[in-house]
């Protein structure tokens, strides 16, 4: 029923003296394909760890083909408990593992391949670490996943019917001999190209397999049925994310839906196939000592996170251990800043002690209150009535507060159905409600980053809904700015560079400068230019280096403008700035301007 809170104020006060007003009201109807049992607790695990190690990690490279030498694989110091203990104190719930890539190889002893730790070096062929792993993930109280590539350029059988029976023995093999799996990864790549050979996959067995073995287990594939990959391997989840998809027709790898459709998932979708976001700490899946400096800032995984968990979806982010078999130190320090990070963003809730009202509550039944949306008991929440589709919820803060992030969730147990809400505050300068971001779905969770604001009121409208809107959590924060997204204004402005070009200044007359300035993008994520060589030329044609190799000083933790002021004042036309490293991994840089310090 729909009231203004003027109605709403004077309709609790009566209720204090009788309670024969109290309605009851029947719960919502479930609104189209919901998760399952198990999906609902998968996606409560939010984040995860993702290994990726065989004999990549020695070879260095990416795709073994299958032909190396089992041999190379042979960690000096391998520790599976270093990782859980690692994944644990940062937080995360649980840790898929490798156990066979694209070359073929066996992390266990299979009997189904003679490419495996069995034929490696490493404990004279008598190690397992799946055994290993899986023991320490009991040990700290993980969850233990498992990746198995169907693509596999070293079993003999591959390209022909009978590798469906093979695959599906190795799955046997690593779903019933290591304990409890709770996400099967199925990994949808293959690099065998037109004339190589080619395999029809057995979806159905490999399905039946898994749900035979480890009934609970997440199936993860390009397409799900358990969950579906995000469509990029960079951390980008839509801003629009459904966790619901059509899958009929479409399998995992080349006959899958465009990356676009898997990045948002689809409204009407017929299945429930949350999102969930993969990604490496480095630039690389696996283990290589020449990214042993190039491990994602602090700023960039803060966004991922807030881009994956904040837009219903979970974070698996790999972490490849060394080849000592240890995750090295640059990874784990960087997961404990993540991990402090995110405590600390997330520590106050801002939202204690206010009060919270909505102009609609379903049959307003004191079951469906507003107020359900403070407390931390999952399953209870508030709604409106079936046919209402559009709500306000106003929240009055008992002082006033900064604050720069909304965290909504939506009780997925009955679907996913809002599409479109704006939060407001009061603004106490103007004496009007004021926006301070418009986003679009909501999911298990969704976070809102906007730019600082302060007051003791704000508004949560929601504009769009698939169905009567059901939310069951809301939490208000503030973030360190670092954190927040760069503002339209300041997007509008910024250019971007491939990595060969070079930014060249015509001043239109030759004049005299004293060095030039550098307005990098005021985001610490940024790939801005960290390295540079300096030219500057009369004609256009001949050019002068006039500096080297140069660093813009700090400015991967301080990206303001930077002034550089040569040694002596130039006569110059042109001048030209050629990037040589960016302040972050990308195949990008970011300027909002480069001129001339006349
Ligand atoms: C891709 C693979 O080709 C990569 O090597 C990596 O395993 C990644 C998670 O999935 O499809």
């Amino acid at each position: 029923m729909r009231h203004t809170f003027q109605q709403i104020s004077m309709a609790l006060a009566l209720c204090g003296i009788t309670t024969a007003c109290t309605p009851k009201a029947e719960a919502p109807a479930a609104y189209g394909v919901l998760p399952s049992a198990d999906q609902l607790a998968w996606q409560q695990l939010e984040y995860t760890m993702f290994i990726h190690f065989g004999p990549n990690t020695f070879t260095d490279v990416e795709w073994g083909d299958g032909k190396e030498d089992p041999k190379v694989f042979n960690p000096t110091d391998l520790d599976c408990r270093q990782w859980a203990a690692t994944a644990k104190a940062a937080g995360m719930k649980g840790i898929i593992i490798t156990a066979k890539h694209h070359d073929g190889f066996c992390l266990w002893p299979s009997q189904y391949s003679t490419h495996t730790v069995r034929e490696s070096a490493w404990k004279d062929g008598k190690g397992d670490l799946l055994r290993e792993l899986s023991d320490a993930c009991k040990e700290y109280g993980l969850k233990f996943g498992v990746y198995l590539s169907p693509w596999d350029q070293n079993h003999p059988d591959y390209g022909t019917p009978a590798y469906n029976q093979v695959f599906a023995n190795t799955l046997t093999e690593v779903l019933t001999n290591y304990g409890e799996v709770f996400e099967q990864w199925f990994d949808g790549a293959n690099g065998e190209g037109e004339h190589g050979k080619k395999q029809v996959y057995d979806w159905n067995l490999f399905h039946q397999t898994v749900y035979k073995d480890q009934p609970h287990a997440i199936i993860f594939s390009d397409i799900g049925p358990g969950c579906r990959w995000v469509g990029n391997e960079q951390g980008h989840v839509g801003e629009t994310n459904w966790s619901r998809l059509d899958t009929t027709g479409f399998t995992p790898g080349l006959g899958a839906p465009k990356p676009k459709v898997l990045n948002t998932g689809q409204p009407d979708g017929e299945a429930w196939v949350p999102a969930e976001t993969n990604t490496s700490i480095r630039p690389g899946w696996f283990y290589s000592p020449s990214t042993d400096d190039r491990v994602k800032s602090l700023d960039k995984l803060m966004d991922i996170y807030f881009t994956s968990v904040g837009r219903n979806s979970n974070f698996l982010l790999n972490v490849p251990p060394d080849r000592r078999g240890r995750i090295h130190p640059n990874d784990s320090t960087r997961l404990m800043e993540l991990r402090r990070a995110i405590d600390e963003a997330f520590r106050t809730n801002l939202l204690a002690g206010a009060t919270v009202s909505a102009d609609a509550t379903r049959g307003d039944d004191p079951r469906f209150a507003a107020s359900n949306l403070l407390d931390d008991t999952y399953d209870t929440y508030w709604c409106t009535d079936e046919a209402d589709s559009t709500a306000t919820l106003e929240v009055v803060l008992p002082a006033e507060q900064t604050f720069n992030c909304l965290l909504l969730q939506e009780y997925i147990p009955l679907g996913q159905r809002i599409a479109r809400f704006r939060i407001e505050y009061w603004d106490d300068a103007s004496g009007s409600w004021a926006q301070a971001a418009e986003a679009t779905t909501v999911g298990y969770k969704r976070l809102v980053r906007f730019p600082t604001v302060t007051s003791d009121k704000l508004r949560i409208l929601l504009l769009s809904s698939r169905a009567c809107p059901v939310l069951n959590h809301i939490g208000l924060y503030r973030i360190p700015d670092r954190f927040l997204p760069a503002t339209a204004e300041q997007q509008a402005r910024i250019r971007t560079i491939g990595r060969q070009e070079s930014v060249t200044v015509d001043l239109g007359t030759v004049k005299t400068i004293k060095g030039f300035y550098y307005l990098p993008v005021n985001q610490v994520s940024a790939p801005n230019i960290a390295r540079y060589n300096c030219y500057v030329s009369l004609d256009g044609k001949e050019w002068n280096r006039v500096l080297s190799n140069t660093l813009f000083n700090n400015i991967r933790n301080n990206p303001v403008r930077q002034d550089v002021t040569f040694t002596q004042p130039i006569e110059v036309r042109y001048l030209k700035v050629e990037p040589l490293e960016p302040t972050n991994e990308s195949d990008i840089y970011t300027l909002v301007d480069i001129g001339c310090l006349e």
